[in-house]
């Protein structure tokens, strides 16, 4: 059984393996954004993959070379890992990063910038299942329990980058804001071609209508999957026990229901409305 090496940074749990606490207080007063940055920001086992694929292929006009030969997290790297920082400082401008943090980690810089941010989110019930899972094959983290329980421990928050109410709460105070754009892997999943050519439009960037399918297809989850450069085979031994899990695991909307019993469920809404409470946004798991 591999140990367990848990952080605690203002409050919030973070796996000792790959994040240090100097590293974050670095990240959340000195590292500067720079306006041509485009961030993608999201709470973990939501589409981070996902998204991260996307701008890859954006960024290449939907060709899928740079994709297909180049690591994910050295395309957009994970700017909380102690990795992925060093390859943000080292990545030739206009970078393309991704992050787990919630807002009030994440660096101050973006107050004042025009770097541009990503953010999307997942339905939380779905988000819970796919951590579940995910939990199981990830090292340095507790072993999740029955899924009863992991649920107690996903709603009161004690799971790694904090509570999922916090998290889509904090970032949401960013919506009005010009450089802040919001999407869900529901809208993804719903119609991956308009999704992609909203994302466009908000990079500014221009793409036909043969490059936009380019971009859809090698997104796609098949695609993805066999694409040993995205699909979380690059993820390194000491973080997680390939046997126990996949990062690619069913890739759908409302894989919860085969999951969680009705009363489980009502039991989830219960919590999500207390805590969404004055959240005056609608979503599509709503
Ligand atoms: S992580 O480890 O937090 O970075 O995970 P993250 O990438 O955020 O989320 C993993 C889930 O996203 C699914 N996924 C996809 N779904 C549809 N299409 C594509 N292309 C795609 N890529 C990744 C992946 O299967 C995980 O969801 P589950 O429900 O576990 O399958």
């Amino acid at each position: 059984m591999a140990e367990v090496t848990y952080l605690t940074h203002k409050g919030i749990l973070f796996n000792a393996i790959y994040h240090s606490v100097e590293n974050f207080i670095f990240l959340e007063n000195e590292f500067q954004l720079l306006d041509d940055d485009v961030v993608s920001v999201v709470y973990p086992k939501s589409g981070t993959h996902w998204m991260a694929e996307i701008l890859s292929l954006i960024r290449h006009d939907g060709d899928p070379t740079w994709t297909n030969s180049v690591k994910l997290v050295d395309r957009v790297p994970w700017i909380e890992t102690l990795e992925g920082m060093e390859c943000a400082l080292k990545y030739p401008p206009p970078r393309l990063m991704s992050t787990h943090l919630p807002f009030q980690l994440f660096p101050k810089s973006f107050l004042h910038s025009k770097a541009k941010i990503i953010y999307t989110a997942r339905n939380p019930k779905d988000v819970l299942v796919s951590l579940y899972h995910f939990a199981k094959a990830m090292k340095g983290v507790k072993h999740p329990g029955s899924l009863e329980e992991f649920l107690e421990t996903f709603l009161n928050g004690t799971v790694i980058f904090g509570s999922w109410f916090d998290h889509m709460k904090g970032w949401l105070e960013m919506r009005n804001r010009a450089n802040f754009f919001f999407i869900t892997y529901e809208e993804l999943q719903k119609d991956l071609r308009s999704s992609v050519g909203r994302i466009c439009r908000f990079l500014g960037k221009e793409l036909n209508s043969q490059q936009i399918d380019s971009v859809v297809e090698n997104a796609s989850f098949q695609k993805m999957k066999g694409n040993k450069q995205s699909n979380g085979a690059q993820i390194p031994e000491m973080i997680m026990d390939h046997t126990k899990g996949k990062l690619m695991r069913k890739g759908i909307c409302g894989d919860w229901k085969t999951h969680l019993t009705v009363a489980k469920s009502e039991h989830f809404d219960h919590v999500y409305q207390e805590n969404m409470r004055g959240v005056k946004v609608t979503f599509p798991w709503d």
